[in-house]
């Protein structure tokens, strides 16, 4: 029998899930939820092109032009108590969240009471289970006032969002030590810019340029602020990283063509928003082959239901790389959509193996965010990907602990994997 191993993890390591206001709170209202009620059709008449028969089999909600309306989603603005819940009884000592800038400045400098008052008493109620808080200011969601201004294309972005950053740390900064100014930046440049799918879907070469300006702007300008009020904070951007390979180690051109898309994917970001992070993240899902001059894929020998393929070693190698920049790191998501629960448990231990491995080698990874705690809607992909620990039934929004979610537990609670 091969010998048993236990990968221990240092004391103080955060564990957690992470989730973000607009993919599970319900009740929106802004720049996506517009959008949603224009696409919806659309996007349910173009499942048939985009996904494979044995997705449309599988998930036939893909067709259904309310799986990409966001709605009530899975109402977690009024039953994050329960939902933290089960966070705690799954061992868990850390908790990621965005804030909904929408619901706190729903006008151009209004800022709204009572949603402060509903992120103080989120903030308690992760404190008072033991759950430290990784609190998001920005992930993706606009309020519809910034959408009518241009968006984060407008050069006036900058200084809407440090306004917006600087109150939120102002009313709240007493019960948060890790802030994310931005949650993957790169996401938005690309899926809304450069390919032109998402809101507010401008494919324009110009465009990509300006919005990776403002966004880093964005980042830099509110670091100060928060840090202004609050210099013991700890802040920085919750990053998507993505591994890129060559096809052909031995061809230039692949070399050239993977160092391209990992500069624009990866290394822009950070070079834009040098010395204003007290700590790096990796948000990791891709392991991309290049062939010059493009990516030819990221499947696997087994893939996601969204057909992601799993390969957690590409995050070992994205974690070597930031360790040159000196920072402590937390892997702030990394999960997939598995509606069954067949390969969670696994991709979940791979990926831990290999974030141990790096941390061997002297890496400095201090917390864990599997993506992410509850099922919740995937953008413009809608309902139909599972990514959760915890099922939700949309209809009856009854939770469901899935197994995996017990095998993580166990290694939250022990503080080790066992192999
Ligand atoms: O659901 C998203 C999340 O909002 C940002 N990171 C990637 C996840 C899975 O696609």
């Amino acid at each position: 029998m091969p010998e048993q191993k236990i990968l221990k993890f240092p004391n103080g390591f955060f564990w957690g899930a992470a989730n973000s206001a607009h993919q599970v709170e319900g009740g929106n209202v802004n720049d996506w939820t517009e959008w949603e009620k224009a696409n919806a059709q659309r996007l349910a008449r173009e499942a048939e092109d985009k996904w494979e028969p044995w997705q449309q089999e599988k998930f036939p909600e893909m067709f259904d032009p309310q799986n990409y309306i966001s709605g009530r989603a899975c109402d977690h603005y009024n039953r994050f108590e329960e939902d933290f819940d089960i966070a705690k009884s799954l061992g868990q000592n850390a908790h990621r969240f965005s804030i909904e800038w929408s619901r706190i400045e729903p006008e151009k400098g209004k800022f709204s009471h009572e949603a402060v008052e509903h992120y103080r008493r989120v903030l308690l109620a992760l404190r008072e289970r033991g759950l430290e808080p990784f609190v998001t200011m920005w992930h993706w969601t606009n309020p519809l006032w910034i959408r009518d201004l241009g968006g984060v294309e407008d050069k006036n972005f900058p200084c809407h969002f440090a306004y917006y950053a600087k109150y939120l740390v102002e009313q709240l900064g007493s019960l948060v030590r890790f802030w994310f100014t931005l949650n993957e930046p790169t996401s938005i440049i690309v899926n809304s810019y450069q390919e032109g799918n998402w809101p507010p879907q401008k494919k324009s070469f110009f465009a990509v340029q300006a919005v990776y300006k403002r966004l880093a702007e964005a980042h830099n300008l509110a670091y100060d602020k928060i840090h202004k009020i609050d210099p013991a904070a700890s802040v920085g951007i919750a990053n998507i990283l993505n591994y890129f390979k060559p096809q052909n180690i031995n061809s230039g051109l692949d070399k050239i063509a993977r160092n391209f898309a990992s500069h624009y994917s990866n290394e822009r970001f950070l070079n834009l928003t040098k010395n204003k992070h007290d700590f790096l993240t990796a948000q990791y899902y891709f392991y991309n082959i290049i062939k010059f001059p493009s990516r030819i894929n990221n499947k696997a020998e087994i893939n996601s239901d969204l057909g992601w393929g799993i390969r957690p070693e590409g995050l070992y190698y994205i974690l070597k790389d930031l360790k040159k920049y000196n920072l402590p790191i937390y892997v702030t998501e990394n999960g997939l959509a598995d509606a069954q629960d067949s390969r969670r448990k696994e991709f979940i231990r791979g990926h831990l193996k290999w974030i141990h491995k790096a941390m061997e080698e002297g890496v400095d990874v201090r917390g864990y965010f599997y993506w992410s705690l509850l099922d919740n809607f995937e953008w413009d992909k809608g309902f139909w990907p599972r990514f959760g620990l915890v099922k939700v039934d949309y209809q009856t929004l009854e939770r469901t602990v899935r197994p995996s979610a017990l095998e993580y537990a166990k290694i939250c609670r022990e503080n080790f994997l066992e192999i």
